[in-house]
């Protein structure tokens, strides 16, 4: 353990706080609530998952002691990173040992690919010691292979069968999650003798309900980027002279925007789901901003902060066809395409397939732009947002905006700009105290729903804005947070993202304050994460969670 800075030695020696019921995990006694059903599309959904469907809920409470036989349990990583990972794999180990030391836990590498081809370490103390309360996915890694087919199932059951696992531990966002139900049913179907158990994680913030009430990393990674958005007000303040574009993370909802705005008033604070449901195209998004900086001009202020949402451009309808239109035409003219070595060339061989109205807009759009647009695809053949630069094609079209205004004698201002993305900067910062101990509560959690032998659940830990002893973890079936939708073309079940909600009040409060935030400097530095110091500090929940609960 050479090389820690003496930050990392001191969170290695942070006690997570658990739930008081889990305390004692010796005697903790599982409860079925009442039955559940599914989000919509019941009748579909119970055929699919005959086996899984319709299970109760469960929690958790004080019981008689009990004497539990050894486990062994698989668990793996999924999807992008997000702070507090490796505290649920240290819960995970720590409880599992607690109830029978004879127990073992299996991390399998590189995310779903490891149980594929059997990577895999035995976890150990020493090993659980050098990442507790650490960021990062590094104690095993992740991947965004899907498990989804057969094949894979009977693979991974052959790799699990040889260590004698029973369980398998999902810690993923809504898709990785979906799988985890789908393969839960599989092996619930052949007898195969495997519980799938999954744990709600992401940054992005959309996958919640009413049981998952936050997914965990986005309270750390939403005070780290609150924290770098009221750095740049204040440098902002200070020189008064540039305007700073920042798109903040999210691949879709716009939860980390909203909530960064309501940690630090930035003056714009675009929110995607708001612009679909008004059906702005991207020329109404472009007036809104140029129209706040001509007011903020007439008032003697050059300067501010706009916080754009990474997944903006796939909410405004316009910009949402063309993607659409892309993603089917790369798909078509895959080979043609791919004969192509320049991106001008790639961007002209598109154009020349697009239909009139769409290839006007794609014709205008800057050509670094309309390039990251034909760019290679994820795994599941979409458009990768997170490298489509928004924050540089508002301030293009921006500014194109205020000259024709400058020309109209409507705007005599200075638009000097400086763009940011923050992103990767928050996934693996060190855990703040709410997220080193959710996850660690959600490792302890996910122990108990194995011991009790359930399959096709996920870890519920609920009333989280109170303090931690007054948490109630149990479990939800992964079935009952799932609809049926379509995707590229198909209906599928899936597990329903959380969008923002327009009558929520988080967004009520952005709306509220609106006006007040674009015209006058209220900003609010919310400086770095703290990690010791007065329980209102360190302790401090988002401004999310604060309203919704
Ligand atoms: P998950 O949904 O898997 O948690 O990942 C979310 C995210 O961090 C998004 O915010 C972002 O768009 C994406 O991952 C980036 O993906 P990658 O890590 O593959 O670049």
């Amino acid at each position: 353990m050479n090389n820690i800075s003496n930050l990392q030695k001191a969170r290695y020696e942070y006690k997570p706080k658990l739930p008081g019921v889990l305390k004692n995990i010796n005697s903790v006694k599982v409860v079925k609530g009442k039955k559940t059903s599914s989000v919509s599309d019941t009748e579909e959904l119970r055929s699919i998952f005959p086996n899984t469907f319709g299970l109760p809920l469960i929690n958790f409470e004080a019981g008689e002691k009990q004497d539990i036989e050894p486990i062994n349990v698989a668990v793996i990583l999924s999807g992008g990173q997000a702070p507090g990972g490796h505290n649920v794999i240290a819960g995970l180990f720590d409880s599992l040992k607690e109830l029978n030391s004879k127990s073992k836990l299996f991390g399998f590498l590189g995310g779903p690919s490891g149980l594929i081809d059997n990577k895999y370490i035995e976890m150990s103390e020493e090993l659980i010691n050098e990442f507790r309360n650490t960021g990062g996915f590094d104690i095993i890694g992740s991947g965004r292979t899907k498990l989804e087919t057969e094949d894979q199932f009977e693979k991974v059951l052959v790799n699990l069968k040889k260590f004698n696992i029973s369980a398998l531990v999902v810690i993923g966002g809504d898709d990785s999650n979906t799988n985890a139900g789908i393969l839960a049913e599989y092996y619930k179907k052949n007898n195969s003798g495997v519980q799938v158990i999954g744990v709600p994680k992401t940054i992005d913030g959309d996958l919640k309900n009413e049981m998952i009430e936050a997914s965990f990393g986005f309270d750390t990674a939403t005070k780290v980027y609150s924290e770098l958005v009221g750095n740049i007000q204040r440098d902002a303040n200070s020189a008064k002279k540039y305007y700073h574009f920042i798109k903040l993370m999210g691949r879709s909802a716009s939860h980390i925007a909203l909530e960064c705005g309501l940690q630090t008033h930035a003056n714009i604070i675009i929110i995607s789901e708001e612009v679909e449901k008004k059906n702005y195209s991207l020329q109404d998004v472009v007036e809104y901003i140029a129209d706040v900086i001509v007011k903020r001009s007439n008032a003697g202020k050059d300067f501010g902060v706009v916080i754009i949402p990474e997944g903006l451009i796939e909410f405004i309808p316009d910009m949402k066809k063309m993607i659409a239109t892309l993603n089917n035409l790369l798909e078509e003219n895959k080979v043609e395409f791919e004969k192509r070595d320049e991106l001008e060339e790639k961007r002209k061989f598109i154009l020349s397939k697009l239909e009139d109205e769409l290839k006007n807009t794609y014709k205008i759009l800057p050509k670094d732009i309309a390039y990251q647009m034909i760019m290679e695809r994820d795994p599941h053949g979409n458009v990768q947002v997170s490298v489509i630069e928004t924050e540089k094609l508002l301030i293009e079209l921006v500014g194109n905006k205020l000259s024709e205004y400058k020309k109209a004698g409507k705007y005599n201002g200075k638009f000097s700009t400086r763009n940011h993305f923050f992103g990767y900067e928050g996934r693996c910062a060190a855990p703040t105290n709410f997220d080193a101990d959710y996850t660690y509560s959600l490792g302890y959690s996910a122990t108990i729903l194995i011991a009790s032998k359930v399959t096709a659940y996920m870890v519920s830990i609920r009333n989280l804005s109170k303090e931690n002893s007054k948490w109630l973890p149990g479990g939800v079936p992964l079935i009952s947070m799932m609809n049926i939708e379509t995707r590229k073309g198909k209906d599928k079940p899936v597990i329903e993202k959380a969008l923002v909600e327009l009558d929520g009040k988080p967004f009520k409060e952005l709306v509220e304050n609106r006006s007040k935030w674009e015209l006058e400097n209220s900003y609010i530095y919310p400086g770095p994460i703290q990690y010791f110091g007065p329980n209102e500090i360190v302790d401090r929940r988002t401004r999310t969670i604060e309203l919704e609960r």
